[in-house]
């Protein structure tokens, strides 16, 4: 299903009119890939736009053209182009705007991507699309520091900081390649992935209390209610990375974060070692992802949606 970058530098040297999206609720590699694009594209002399549904969040608003993102303005765009989006409905509101382009393009690194694009590149190898963004842009000749600060940032979020199973030989030799063009790799590191503020250390100490665990320590799940949200000053945002403290514990094999967003609506985390396959659980809920992360949405009673991730989970691992 992929097209060649060739067809995709095509796209984009017959485009003037162009708009970037990446998906709602965006996370560090949604951000850079799409900023680095954006940054890269513009020196370029493009006339280009940055597209989200959702407000950056805090930690992000240091990322290089991150002021710059906004709601869809224009009715249409000469061409569009999608990043870290495994399907179109992860474009939340914006969907309609990238269906309005002329032409569009959709690059992803997700084993669940749907290909909804006219000209798709996927690449399921990839720990973040920043690595596949990299390669595009080095092809292109539009690599500046910036850009590398940009991409060394979504990749380090995405792999985890170089420890999940996703990091390959080609991560640290990308990650290389970004290092020789002057960027403070620890810095980055540092704002992208270690530094949080004090509502969050709160959020996570109260929600990690609760924890619970069945099936002798091979499954474990988190709960973040409405109330906790309001207690420390957080939202559903400030939960992106502490599902990880769970996967850290030895026995565990799956691992689950349960957010309330809304009223009876919840947002699912789930992270995997191994084999065990997380986008088994996810796709029962109709969501996707990788092998060892995905994600999902659930409308219910958390209790009963507890117990089916429960259920489920005895059946993976
Ligand atoms: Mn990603």
């Amino acid at each position: 299903m992929n097209d060649t970058f060739e067809r995709v530098i095509q796209a984009i040297d017959g485009a003037n009119d162009i708009a970037l999206f990446c998906h709602t609720n965006p996370d560090g590699d949604a951000l850079g890939s799409m900023l680095a694009l954006y940054r890269a594209l513009k020196n370029m002399g493009k006339d280009v736009r940055a597209y989200c549904d959702s407000p950056v969040p805090d930690k992000y608003r240091i990322l290089a053209g991150s002021e710059d993102i906004s709601f869809p303005q224009k009715a249409t765009h000469r061409l569009a182009i999608a990043v870290d989006c495994a399907d179109i409905d992860r474009l939340g509101q914006c969907r309609k705007s990238y269906l309005n382009a002329k032409q569009r393009i959709a690059i992803d690194h997700h084993g669940t991507f749907t290909a909804f694009g006219e000209l798709n590149y996927v690449d399921a190898t990839a720990s973040a699309c920043a690595e596949i963004v990299y390669q595009l842009l080095k092809r292109m000749d539009l690599m500046d520091k910036t850009v590398a600060e940009l991409l060394f940032g979504a990749i380090v979020t995405d792999s985890g900081c170089f420890a999940f199973s996703n990091t390959t030989k080609r991560t640290h030799l990308i990650a290389c390649a970004l290092m020789d063009m002057g960027i403070d790799a620890s810095d980055i590191i540092y704002n992208v992935y270690r530094s949080e503020n004090i509502r969050k250390f709160k959020l996570k100490n109260a929600v990690l209390s609760r924890a619970r665990f069945f099936e002798d320590g091979r499954i474990a799940i988190i709960l973040f209610t409405k109330q906790d949200f309001e207690h420390t000053g957080t939202d559903s945002a400030d939960t992106e990375g502490i599902i990880s403290e769970l996967a850290d514990i030895d026995t565990v094999q799956i691992a689950f974060s349960v957010a309330e967003v809304g009223e009876q609506s919840y947002k699912i985390s789930i992270r995997s070692k191994g084999a065990v396959d997380s986008t088994a659980v996810a796709k029962t809920f109709g969501g996707g992802g990788h092998v060892n992360a995905a994600g999902c949405r659930a409308n219910g009673f958390a209790e009963d949606i507890i117990d089916k991730l429960v259920f489920l989970a005895k059946t993976v691992i």
